[in-house]
């Protein structure tokens, strides 16, 4: 019986869903809601955490918001997942999770894509892959249908209360660019699009990998020479401490994009260079804060159903959006239980 968070409960504790390291889950967040949660004693789990809840298909954001705005007693979250997922996970989902606790737990956590692995059927050519390790990006074609697409842009403008026709409609105070839909069906089937985890499949060199549930945004055009395109500044997502471990981040175009329409951009070919870049700095200078402008990042382009993987080491960023209909975008990212995270944040 779990009755109360503590950091004592063990990632090997399980409750009525059978679920490794879900109690301990639930423990660490209340405790870091209560100020009680010493993190340093728990860096190391993060990436446990998080492949945990994506695995379940819950994401990160909204289990957080529930622990934080409700916070239930362990039984009452196991209840709240199962409605969530429209029941308990099934045993072969759990098998698999509890396999990736185990494993978790005693591998060392680095990660490296696995030369040579015979992967069946691929979806990304010759030329892809070579575009990949020049660049670190590649753009997979045509990765889920143009009906897949539109179904998913439907949920959205729906979601948003926003008609796709009526620009009057876009702009209102209370939406920005990231948009917090994260369970419906139409957005589960792109993330379940065998085409793109071949994609993923191919670039780990692994078959063992799991999907995230996250956010999608709308790039609306600007309006009144006011920029609401959303992340336009060159960023990462990966600390910057080095060596900065693999890692892929993507994301599906579900509107045609146009390099004006506040198409995805990065720095082609970065990835290999951004090690000595970062060690020429001088200490005091926050690599975050330089002109990444003048790096050279260019806009990726796409139809409506192409789907873009990029190399996390890549400065990259929206664009603004000058033409005249939204860019719509689903990010869906897959990865390994045990890819690297580096324990310092840089
Ligand atoms: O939506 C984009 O084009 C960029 C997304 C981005 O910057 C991110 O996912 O970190």
């Amino acid at each position: 019986m779990i009755t109360k968070p503590e950091l004592s409960i063990s990632s090997m504790k399980t409750g009525e869903l059978g679920l490794l390291h879900l109690p301990r889950y639930w423990s660490k967040r209340l405790l870091e809601i209560e100020g009680r949660l010493d993190q340093e004693k728990v860096r190391n789990e993060y990436g446990l955490d998080f492949t945990l809840m994506q695995g379940l298909g819950l994401g990160i954001v909204e289990p957080a918001e529930y622990l934080f705005h409700k916070r239930p007693s362990y039984a009452e979250f196991e209840q709240w997942i199962a409605q969530q997922l429209g029941g308990g996970p099934d045993r072969a989902l759990v098998q698999r999770l509890n396999k990736m606790v185990r494993c978790y737990l005693e591998q060392a956590h680095q990660s490296y894509p696995i030369e040579g692995k015979d992967i069946q059927e691929p979806v990304l050519s010759a030329d892809d892959l070579a575009c990949w390790r020049k660049n670190g990006y590649v753009v997979l074609r045509n990765a889920v249908s143009v009906k897949d697409c539109r179904e998913a842009e439907t949920a959205i403008w729906d979601f948003l209360g926003m008609d796709p026709q009526n620009p009057e409609s876009w702009y209102d105070d209370e939406h920005t660019f990231w948009v917090s839909l994260f369970q419906h069906p139409a957005l589960n089937k792109n993330r379940a699009s065998p085409r793109i985890r071949k994609a993923f499949e191919q670039l780990w060199g692994s078959d063992d990998l799991w999907v995230t549930v996250d956010r999608s945004s709308l790039n609306r055009p600007e309006r009144d020479g006011i920029d609401i395109s959303g992340p336009s500044r060159l960023h990462w997502d990966v600390s910057l401490a080095l060596p900065i471990p693999f890692g892929i981040q993507g994301l599906l175009y579900l509107s045609d994009t146009s390099a004006e329409q506040g198409a995805f951009r990065c720095v082609p070919g970065f990835h290999h260079r951004i090690d000595q870049w970062l060690e020429k700095l001088p200490p005091e200078q926050n690599p975050r804060e330089q002109d990444l402008e003048s790096l050279g990042p260019v806009p990726v382009t796409g139809s409506a159903g192409d789907f873009v993987l990029w190399h996390h080491a890549l400065p990259h960023g929206s664009g603004r959006n000058l033409a005249n209909y939204p860019r719509v975008v689903q990010y869906i990212k897959l990865f390994p239980h045990d890819y690297g995270i580096h324990p310092v944040w840089k």
